[in-house]
Formats: C-alpha cells, sequence, structure tokens
C-alpha cells in the first residue's frame, strides 16, 4: 500500500519491492478518480491516469511465455520513464515480469518482432513531424533490436502480423479526407513505404488489430462509445476496404479496450479493462467476437 503522500510525491508503488515471490497485495495503485485516456489522440493505445497526475498506466495484451494465451501488462510511465508489468495467467496474481523499457512520454507498442511465438515490447514517439519506433526482442530492459522512423504526426500506432509470416510488424492509422480512418501497414520493421494502405473506419474511431478468424493474419477492426453506454467493435478479415465481417457491442464506455486471444484456442477476441472503486484495474475478457459476458473477470 503506497501512502497517499508518497503518491502525491511520484512516488511509485513498486510491487516487487517486497521479496520477488510475495504476491502482490493490493491494487497497483491507490487513487482516487481514475479516467481513461487515448494517445496520441484517438489512438485505441490507452492509458488511464489519477488526479491530474503525469502518470500513465497504459494497457497492454501479448503472449509473454509463448504458450499461446495472450495476458495482461501495464506500462507505467512515472514521469521519467516506462515500468512494465506482465502477467502470464488471465487471473489476479503477482506479476510474472517486471522491468524498465522506455523513457516517458513515449507509447508503449506489443508484438512478436522475430517470430519467435514470444511477443515482447516496443515504444514509440512523434519527434518533430517523425514517429521514432524502437522495438525489443526480449522482455528485460535493454537496448533495441530495430530503431527506425515510420509515419508523422497525428498518426497513431498499431502492430500486427499482416502476411502470416509469424512476424508482427508496424503500421500507422490517421484521420484522411472525407472524415475516413486511413490504413497504413508495413510487412517489415524498418523505415520505407506501406505494403497495404487503405480505408476502413471514421476518423474518430480507434483503430485496433486482431486475428478474428484465426487464419494466422492479423486484420482490424474500429472501435467507438455509443450512446448505449457500450462500446460498438467492427470486425474486418482482409486489409483492403470494405464492410466489417463482425459488428457488436462489448466493454463500457470509458473503458480501455484490448483485443487478445485469451484462451490460447487461436483467433482474438475482445476485452476491456477499467478501475474501480478500489483503484483495481478489473480486466473483462471474452473469448467470443459476439456480445456478452465475459469468460475472464480480475483484478489486478
Ligand atoms: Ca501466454
Ligand atoms: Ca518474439
Ligand atoms: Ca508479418
Ligand atoms: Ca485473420
Amino acid at each position: 500500500m503506497i501512502p497517499a503522500a508518497l503518491a502525491a510525491l511520484g512516488l511509485a508503488f513498486s510491487p516487487t519491492a517486497a521479496a520477488a515471490d510475495e504476491p502482490v497485495e493490493g491494487p497497483l495503485r491507490e487513487s482516487v478518480g481514475a479516467e481513461a485516456g487515448h494517445a496520441p489522440l484517438n489512438s485505441s493505445t490507452c492509458y488511464y491516469y489519477f488526479d491530474d497526475s503525469p502518470e500513465a498506466w497504459w494497457i497492454v495484451s501479448g503472449d509473454w511465455d509463448g504458450d499461446g494465451d495472450d495476458t495482461p501488462g501495464i506500462a507505467y510511465d512515472n514521469g521519467s520513464s516506462l515500468r512494465w508489468f506482465l502477467w502470464n495467467e488471465n487471473a489476479s496474481g503477482p506479476v510474472d515480469h517486471e522491468f524498465g523499457y522506455g523513457s516517458t512520454g513515449y507509447i508503449p507498442v506489443v508484438g512478436d518482432w522475430n517470430g519467435d511465438g514470444r511477443d515482447t515490447v516496443g515504444i514509440t514517439r512523434v519527434f518533430g513531424t517523425a514517429m521514432r519506433w524502437q522495438l525489443r526482442n526480449d522482455i528485460s530492459s535493454g537496448p533495441a533490436d530495430y530503431a527506425f522512423s515510420y509515419g508523422s504526426f497525428g498518426y497513431w500506432p498499431v502492430t500486427g502480423d499482416w502476411n502470416d509470416d509469424g512476424r508482427d510488424t508496424i503500421g500507422i492509422a490517421r484521420a484522411y479526407s472525407g472524415g475516413v480512418l486511413r490504413w497504413q501497414l508495413r510487412n517489415s520493421n524498418s523505415a520505407g513505404s506501406a505494403s497495404n494502405i487503405f480505408n476502413f473506419g471514421r476518423d474518430t474511431d480507434w483503430p485496433i488489430v486482431g486475428d478474428w478468424n484465426n487464419d494466422g493474419r492479423d486484420g482490424i477492426a474500429t472501435v467507438r462509445p455509443t450512446d448505449s453506454g457500450e462500446y460498438r467493435w467492427q470486425l474486418r478479415n482482409s486489409l483492403v476496404s470494405g464492410n466489417p465481417t463482425h459488428v457488436f457491442n462489448y466493454g463500457i464506455n470509458d473503458s480501455c479496450v484490448v483485443p487478445g486471444d485469451w484462451d490460447g484456442a487461436g483467433g482474438d477476441s475482445p476485452g476491456f479493462v477499467y478501475v474501480d472503486a478500489d483503484n483495481w484495474f478489473v480486466w473483462e475478457l471474452r473469448n467470443s467476437r459476439s456480445a456478452g459476458g465475459p469468460d475472464y473477470w480480475f483484478q489486478l
């Protein structure tokens, strides 16, 4: 438990400040007034912040241990650096990996950059007009294995395996003329031109990536809040313009959305994360690409 005074000073509560094998007791952060934000503006990359604090808690997911299921991660920007907390189970429990990677102001990205079956970390940030990416093939502190520029100011990062070669690579989405969302995906983690360029969604939607039909190739989706208080997901399997293949509501407005293969059965499905009154991050993950209740519900 972190005293409020320490929290006010920006001193992070670190779960592994206790003995390494001790379970985390209590939420990662004790505070009130959590709100979800998206950065860059309208990116699907989502974080929570508390009480006007500059600290940001980014919500991510990935297959950190290579066993086939995607599980939670949080990248915590404490104002000077990014601290990553990763879990290997879709259940409450102690953090499995904690390390620093990236500086404050960077946006976390996740993917299997080298095709070894394990998702690892990356960061991206716009400097001037260039979007700079740094990707690492391990879940640990250390240098980037890939560093390059792709995209520009006003572009939102996405990552996925667009061509079913087993490697996740980069992409960007951006507001385009006519109020549409334009996607520019690349099959290499390097500077260069896009492999796929198409429009899908509205420029106010959040761009999401997932393998919705389990063919090894990531598709795309958009998510938007609705008047009913739920998020509307629109999934598409093909990386060309066209109609969505699945449309359903899942998740509550003002939460962070996160897609993943939660049960390891193949294919990605929706999830969302919110902060409850006791400051736990609550994860509600569903195995089906449809409306319904969560298959996993847990607090971290
Ligand atoms: Ca896993
Ligand atoms: Ca990998
Ligand atoms: Ca690929
Ligand atoms: Ca697919």
